[in-house]
């Protein structure tokens, strides 16, 4: 676990608006009142006040500190094989050349995703919040550049709109331009690592109403099933009892179109993996040689996953993070997998980690999935006329298919 840093590290936070809900007791942002705090007030959509101020989206800076970057990566360089974080990926060029990839023909898992997400919004909008009130608050996890939420937020009108993302060079800015495309619902981004989610600093928005989850883009896939599975209970017990999550998960699928999507033609996907190297030169005084490299990434059949790794193009020693590590001619230093679930696998799942699915939507030709996940414990997941387990098909409704 990350030691966290002070919570307490405000980037701009405009004051508190009045809260129409009881039972605020006097929770206060983490933050300080900004000199040009928004004086708009907030109600639950339909019987708040009109807002009569531009707001400022507020931001909550909880970045692990560098040495915790550095222990991270000593840790992650003595693994064998040597694997770092894949948000380590997410400095302000990685998450650069990730849109970048977003927009590559081969890689259509953010195109098709963000499709699926804008024709089924109202529908998503419908299903998440059904039975739920007071209006609740919209928590998207790994917002990354807030690309996808927009229909969501228009459909669900949400009394306000928390991202979470490990880039504050992209949250910052991305968080502002939001918040003026949504005036009446008050955004709050964090930037934080998972590791944070237990330790959150108390905050209104996050008190008092019902939380539901947003995580898609498959995010998921970066980690390994115990860690997946221990990262959906860590978002059950931030988003409390009785919530629920939208998760967008990748599918299995043909191995060549799956290799294909992580070696574009255009190198942007190798471009994203090698920035991981002058991250580490400049942040943790690195003497990395790129040259020394080759992007490599590949199915492997038995974990259902994609693995990255630079492998080492001869015997070498780097240095790093104050030591220096031998790499041996084809060692991989893997940058992230990429996990991908089948419908029922990843029912399997979010079921360990105390969530149902309550239902499923893909896209046309079912290469992804967005899953309705509802707390599995409580009476509020069961809103009554939702069958378990319907799946939504996009285009087609055909049966649930094997997927190879
Ligand atoms: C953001 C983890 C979903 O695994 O498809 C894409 C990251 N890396 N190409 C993925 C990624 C290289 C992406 N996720």
């Amino acid at each position: 676990m990350l030691s966290r840093p002070p919570a307490d590290r405000p980037v701009a936070a405009p004051e508190r608006p009045p809260e129409p809900t009881p039972n605020q007791g006097d929770l206060r942002g983490s933050g300080t009142a900004a000199p040009e705090a928004n004086a708009a007030a907030h109600g639950p959509p339909g019987d708040g006040p009109a807002v009569t101020a531009p707001q400022t989206a507020e931001l909550l800076d909880l970045h692990p500190a560098p040495a915790d970057l550095e222990r991270l990566v000593l840790d992650g360089m003595a693994r064998q094989p040597r694997q770092l974080p894949a948000w380590l990926l997410y400095d302000a060029e990685g998450s650069r050349l990730f849109e970048a990839i977003g927009q590559q023909p081969e890689y259509g898992l953010t195109r098709h995703e963000t499709a699926l997400l804008r024709e089924r919004a109202p529908e998503l909008a419908r299903s998440l919040a059904e039975g739920i009130t007071p209006a609740p608050v919209l928590v998207e996890f790994g917002a990354g550049n807030l690309s996808k939420v927009g229909p969501l937020l228009e459909a669900l009108q949400p009394a306000a709109y928390v991202a979470l993302d490990i880039s504050l060079d992209q949250l910052g800015p991305c968080c502002h331009a939001l918040q003026e495309r949504h005036p009446t619902v008050p955004v709050l981004g964090i930037c934080c690592d998972y590791a944070d989610l237990d330790q959150m600093p108390p905050h209104f928005l996050l008190e008092g109403r019902p939380l539901l989850g947003f995580y898609p883009g498959s995010s998921l896939g970066n980690f390994d099933p115990p860690q997946a599975r221990a990262l959906l209970s860590r978002f059950a017990r931030l988003l409390g009892p009785g919530s629920r999550l939208l998760i967008g998960i990748d599918q299995p699928k043909a191995q060549e179109r799956l290799e294909a999507a992580y070696n574009d033609a255009a190198g942007v996907s190798a471009a994203f993996a090698f920035n991981l190297l002058r991250r580490l030169n400049r942040e943790l005084a690195g003497d990395f040689d790129p040259a020394a490299f080759t992007y490599r990434a590949h199915w492997e059949a038995p974990g259902s996953r994609i693995a990255m790794a630079l492998v080492s193009r001869h015997a070498q020693i780097v240095s790093v993070a104050g030591r220096r590590w031998t790499f041996a001619a084809g060692e991989p230093l893997i940058t992230e997998y990429s996990v991908k679930y089948t419908p029922e696998a990843f029912q399997v799942l979010a079921a360990e980690a105390g969530w149902r699915t309550i239902r499923r939507w893909c896209d046309g030709a079912d290469d992804l999935s967005l899953h309705l996940l509802a707390q599995a414990n409580s009476e509020a997941s069961r809103p009554g006329s939702e069958t378990p387990n319907t799946i939504q098909h996009h285009a087609d409704p055909t049966p649930l298919r094997n997927t190879p």
